[in-house]
């Protein structure tokens, strides 16, 4: 049903912040991604979103969706990087822009490219605004990303970027350090967004503790993504950061 999953996320925010998995097909795949799936679900993760930078290919990916699908009965989102790739088994798409490339191709041209698949698959998409924040890791890379700055300028420049996100009416706006990233995105940055934002704010890359989870939902992150952690089996990491994504909610 068309705006399912959306509703889903809408209702699971009423009570505060929210915790998304992310396990990339290429380096997890199917029954690898189900045992992880399956380990997050049981931490209380609240969906799991499947895709990666590179080598995500349409069969890998419908493996891995359709393993993680039969253990879990979390919503199953599609976390594109092209139009290369899709399965019609995933619950939702984020339909994503990747705001601050200098390429032309990963602010609307993927887009275009995969939209008819999408209508025919009636997959339900949830329009993004992504913004890459440095260091970025392979993902800055492949999106020839024009980096936000880790400082006042580049909490401007963030800050304007999701102003810009909300206004074309994008339901999400991605703060992305990129998924390995040796810190996750300063807290600086995401206080100045929320500041500006009036639509979820996710929060993703290099969140490894606790008490980065926890500094991220004070400054105002709405929904936390971790992938490296479960996808290293550092599962005492994963209980710590949902943990503190739970501990935000309200009573
Ligand atoms: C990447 O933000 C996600 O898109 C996850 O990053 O792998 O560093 O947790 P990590």
């Amino acid at each position: 049903m068309s705006g399912r999953v959306w509703k889903t996320i809408q209702d699971r925010l009423q009570g505060g912040p929210i915790h998304m998995t992310l396990l990339d097909p290429a380096t997890s795949p199917g029954p690898v991604g189900e045992s992880i799936a399956t380990i997050a679900a049981n931490y209380g993760t609240d969906a799991i979103m499947v895709g990666g930078s590179t080598d995500v290919s349409s069969d890998n990916l419908d493996e891995l969706v359709l393993h993680i699908k039969e253990k879990t009965r979390l919503p199953v989102i599609y976390f594109p990087s092209t139009a290369g790739a899709m399965s019609p088994h995933v619950d939702a798409i984020y339909f994503l822009s990747v705001l601050n490339s200098r390429d032309p191709r990963m602010i609307v041209g993927e887009q275009a490219r995969g939209a008819p698949l999408l209508k025919a698959l009636g997959t339900e998409a949830i329009p993004m605004g992504y913004v890459l924040v440095s260091p970025g890791m392979k993902v800055g890379q492949v999106s020839h990303a024009d980096l936000i700055t880790r400082d006042a300028a580049g909490a401007e420049r963030a800050a304007n970027l999701a102003l810009a996100a909300q206004m074309f009416g994008m339901k999400l706006v991605y703060l992305e350090c990129g998924s390995g990233s040796p810190e996750p995105c300063p807290v600086e940055i995401v206080r100045a967004v929320r500041q500006v934002l009036d639509v979820p704010l996710v929060v993703g890359g290099g969140i490894r503790t606790g008490a980065q989870a926890e500094a991220l939902l004070a400054a105002g992150a709405d929904i936390l993504v971790t992938g490296t952690i479960a996808e290293n089996r550092h599962f005492d990491r994963l209980a710590e950061v949902v943990k503190a994504v739970k501990g935000a909610r309200k009573a």
